[in-house]
């Protein structure tokens, strides 16, 4: 097996900096002031939320399996901004950010990860399995490609209904290679269906680089949408701005009634696949190269450049983040645990 050093793209935020060359911000994403520093403060509290997660895991305090998003949240944050709370997402294995991104409460989302009935499944899912139908959210997913037939599925109920809604569909990299995205992408496409597939590609399945798993063709990521007849976009995965308005346009090509969008993001996993993986397949320098990349502090900064914030503003909403998490573990651990006595709710057979 190879073992590279990935590198990042060389500056961080460059293609949004580009974009920037005489407007601002504001004008560039169409986004009002507060929703550009809710980008901020929404990424600030799922970072927190994953350090607590990742913390409470090695403490013996969550149990079974637990994947964090760290270094990615620029993914979640960009794409679920485009959308409305009506529209509707599915996720995966390492889903918290998305349904956090997408409205889903900290406190419950943090009850589900430890197993207590106030959580969003009741304690039962755990942190693989977070939904919430009342905001669009059809599902985190233990299944490599399992969110995929749920997301064609949604978006040909909304074709039906003609309620105009759209549904992204998140997935990693390693999910490329499931044979059901090869089936979902063939029907959405043939009916034009309001969807967007989003790709996170973190250059990692588990344990395995994208490079010796994935076969691409001269057109890289990209050839992989053509081959169905659909668009496709790439975006910088460490750049809310970038993500945003590449999902932008799969979002607005969907409500046209102009079918399915490829998005392809390029984001880096700091941590392992897991909490307490070994990660004895990446070199060790590589984190720290992304880590300069890192989509919180570096966009903090570009607010601050552009007026819309303060250096004190990024401090106070780190902080208030952490506040928030703080709670929501004090009403996970003062939550109950599932009584004996619905042991066999929610069971279908
Ligand atoms: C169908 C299926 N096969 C294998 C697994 C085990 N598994 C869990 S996560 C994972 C890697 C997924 O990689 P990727 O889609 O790139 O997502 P990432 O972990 O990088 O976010 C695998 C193989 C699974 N959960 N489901
Ligand atoms: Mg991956």
């Amino acid at each position: 097996m190879t073992r590279v050093v990935r590198q990042p793209p060389a500056q961080p935020l460059a293609r949004t900096r580009a974009r920037l060359e005489g407007t601002t911000l504001v004008e560039l994403t169409g986004l009002s002031r507060d929703r550009l520093l809710g980008m901020y403060q929404r990424m600030a509290l799922i970072r927190q939320f994953e350090e607590q997660a990742a913390a409470l895991y090695r403490a013996g305090r969550i149990r079974g399996v637990t994947h964090t998003y760290q270094g990615q949240e620029a993914v979640a944050v960009g794409a679920t901004w485009c959308l409305t709370e009506e529209d509707y997402i599915t996720s995966t294995h390492r889903g918290h950010a998305h349904v956090l991104a997408k409205g889903a409460d900290e406190k419950r989302c943090m009850a589900e990860l430890m197993g207590r009935a106030t959580g969003y499944c009741r304690g039962r899912g755990g942190s693989m399995h977070i939904a919430d139908l009342s905001r669009g959210i059809l599902g985190a997913n233990g299944i490599v490609g399992g969110g995929m037939g749920i997301a064609v599925g949604s978006a040909l109920a909304s074709d039906l209904l003609k309620n105009g809604r759209v549904t992204v569909c998140f997935f990693g990299d390693g999910a490329l290679n499931q044979g059901i995205l090869h089936e979902v992408s063939n029907l959405a496409a043939i009916w034009r269906l309001p969807c967007v597939f989003l790709c996170e590609n973190n250059f990692y399945g588990m344990s395995g680089p994208v490079d010796n798993m994935l076969a691409l063709g001269p057109d890289g990521f990209k050839g992989r949408a053509q081959a169905f007849g659909l668009p496709a976009v790439e975006c910088d995965g460490m750049d809310v701005i970038d993500v945003f308005l590449g999902v932008r346009e799969g979002v607005e090509r969907a409500r046209a009634g102009e079918g399915p969008t490829y998005v392809f993001t390029h984001t880096y996993r700091f941590l392992g696949h897991h909490v307490g993986d070994p990660l004895t397949y990446r070199d060790k320098e590589e984190p720290e190269l992304w880590r300069r990349l890192d989509p919180i502090p570096n966009f903090g900064r570009l607010l601050v450049e552009q007026g819309l914030a303060s250096t004190q503003d990024l401090a106070d909403w780190d902080q208030e983040a952490s506040v928030r998490i703080a709670e929501a573990v004090r009403y996970a651990e003062s939550s109950p645990e599932p009584s004996r006595d619905t042991l066999l709710e929610g069971l279908f057979g």
